[in-house]
């Protein structure tokens, strides 16, 4: 009875699903020694401590609706595996860390509370039940995004204010997408929206939008001089624009039903290289050349050397990295 085990889960926002599980004084629990040990614990409302490690009889798990307390869970849990596999099986990164050892996860924290977050004191993720018609926010994309914080705070060390911390945040949306788009749940495929599963504004409409992030009514298209005064979530813009014009290219396309326009500042077009090319660009600049000061030109300077290293610098990869950050006004 003891050791690793595979419950079956029925979350909130990916289906039915399998969890690894484990055990301890004869019942199963949400914990994954497959993947760095990482724990999901229950707040119970609570906003402070680590709650209960959640526990059950039959190894199966929640039942799809926010009434039943365990299918937070499974969405948090599901979560954070999938974005422990995301950085080991593509990028060869043993946790967020780099250390083998996974954060935890604690869901129903507070009350009403609509938001998710990342902490470094105790190294782990922490998500809200959402209130009115704001779902639990313990969507595969919310979870990536809050996982990255971890790994931008243990790598980069982006700061978290003016444009490195528009740079910190853009890196959990990219991350985020990556994540979704490589899980291929047919339950939510793959987007460049965060958040679209969750409902924050109660509308139907996402969070963010990757491909023309002003769409939001506040997040910036394009680099100026002012967007270092931006709270961080609307300064990201820039960086998540330039992201999806170099995986998908500028103009008009449909991805997975989701209908994309991304324009560009001097409306000339730019290729795109991929989502998978351009995921490992960002990822070895942000482990290798970003540090805790980076800003938008540096971030220029730091993808187009890990673009060079990764496929040279005459490459057609190196040149759209080029030509996407001239298409959100950082450099020409
Ligand atoms: N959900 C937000 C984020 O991850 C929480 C925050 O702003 N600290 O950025
Ligand atoms: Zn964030
Ligand atoms: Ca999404």
């Amino acid at each position: 009875y003891q050791g690793v085990h595979t419950g079956t889960g029925e979350s909130m926002y990916s289906g039915r699903i399998s969890l690894t599980t484990g055990s301890a004084d004869g019942r199963y629990t949400l914990r994954d020694d497959e993947r760095g040990g990482h724990l999901t614990y229950d707040l119970g409302g609570r906003t402070t401590g680590t709650g209960t490690l959640f526990s059950d009889d039959d190894d199966l798990w929640g039942d799809g609706s926010p009434y039943d307390s365990q299918t937070a869970a499974v969405d948090a849990h599901h979560g954070a595996a999938q974005t422990w596999d995301y950085y080991k099986q593509v990028h060869g990164r043993d946790g967020v860390r780099g250390d083998g050892t996974a954060p935890y996860s604690r869901v129903h924290y507070g009350a009403n509370y609509v938001n998710a977050f990342w902490s470094d004191e105790c190294f782990c993720m922490t998500y809200g039940d959402g209130a009115g018609d704001t779902r639990p926010l313990t969507s595969l994309d919310v979870a990536a995004h809050e996982m990255t914080h971890g790994l931008t705070n243990n790598s980069a060390g982006l700061l978290y204010r003016g444009e490195s911390g528009g740079l910190n945040e853009a890196t959990s949306d990219i991350f985020a997408a990556a994540v979704e788009f490589r899980a291929k749940n047919p339950e939510d495929p793959g987007d460049y929206l965060l958040g679209e599963k969750i409902d924050i504004f109660g509308d139907g409409s996402p969070l963010r939008h990757m491909d023309r992030p002003s769409k939001d009514g506040r997040s910036r298209d394009y680099w100026s001089p002012s967007l270092v005064s931006q709270d961080v979530h609307f300064s990201s813009g820039v960086a998540n624009h330039f992201f999806y014009l170099l995986s998908e290219g500028s103009g008009a396309k449909t991805i997975n039903g989701v209908a994309y326009d991304s324009p560009t500042y001097d409306g000339k077009p730019v290729t795109g290289i991929g989502i998978e090319a351009a995921e490992r660009i960002w990822f070895k600049a942000l482990t290798e050349k970003m540090t805790s000061t980076t800003d938008y030109a540096d971030a220029r300077a730091a993808t187009l050397s890990a673009a060079a290293d990764l496929f040279g610098a005459g490459s057609e990869q190196y040149e759209s990295v080029a030509h996407a950050w001239g298409a959100v006004n950082v450099g020409s």
